[in-house]
């Protein structure tokens, strides 16, 4: 049998990592800094995909599993604005300057769906595995709620009436677009005895 590996998250944002935990409940996952001080990438691919590798490939060297999530809000009605650039949509930012952005942007638009999507990218041993979550919703016209991070206070999933910073932390971790992706990455993970 395989031995259980140390997961490396190739991320700087403490809430993804967060996340990711909770989702992969049991597994051993740890940050870039447990493995090196040099994790700096520059997201200059042309989707979530493309920039989840640079950074997963980027601290490949230091571990056998390293996996990354580039994820983001695409909003139909904006020719799927913020996508890649949901992080560093408005200039400061930040949560709250992104969010203000977007409530600006959608002042005068009645068409609020959107969707979160989430791609995960595992180099497993050289081997490059990449899984794609995605959650569908609608765009409220004011935050609510202070659980999660980024845009979670205006995005509210189909089939619910709360946003996902006023859901419980377990609820938005079982139905997100990063559950939705993660779900997938972990089965390839189990098939291949490597948790
Ligand atoms: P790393 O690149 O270090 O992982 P980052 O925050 O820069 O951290 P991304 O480039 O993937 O990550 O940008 C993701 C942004 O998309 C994030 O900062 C939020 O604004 C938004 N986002 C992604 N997932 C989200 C979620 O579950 N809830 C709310 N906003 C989310």
């Amino acid at each position: 049998m395989a031995t259980k590996k140390i997961i490396c998250a190739a991320t700087n944002n403490e809430n993804k990592l967060k996340e990711i935990r909770e989702i992969l409940n049991g597994v051993d996952v740890q940050p870039s800094s447990y493995f090196t001080r040099d994790f700096y990438v520059e997201e200059t691919g042309n989707s979530f995909c493309e920039n989840a590798y640079l950074k997963a490939k980027h601290l490949s060297i230091y571990a056998d599993i390293v996996i990354a999530d580039d994820s983001g809000l695409e909003v139909f009605a904006l020719n799927n604005e913020p996508g890649i650039f949901s992080s560093r949509y408005s200039k400061e930012g930040t949560d709250r300057s992104n969010v203000e952005k977007l409530l600006k942007a959608m002042e005068n638009i009645i068409d609020r769906r959107a969707r979160f999507t989430c791609c995960i990218v595992a180099i497993i041993n050289g081997e490059t595995v990449q899984k794609e979550g995605f959650i569908y919703g609608t765009i409220k016209d004011h935050p609510a709620g202070n659980n999660g991070f980024g845009y979670d206070p205006v995005f509210i999933p189909n089939g619910y009436e709360k946003t996902f910073a006023e859901m419980k932390k377990e609820v938005k971790n079982s139905i997100s677009h990063r559950k939705n992706a993660l779900e997938l990455l972990k089965k390839e993970l189990i098939m291949r005895g490597l948790i």
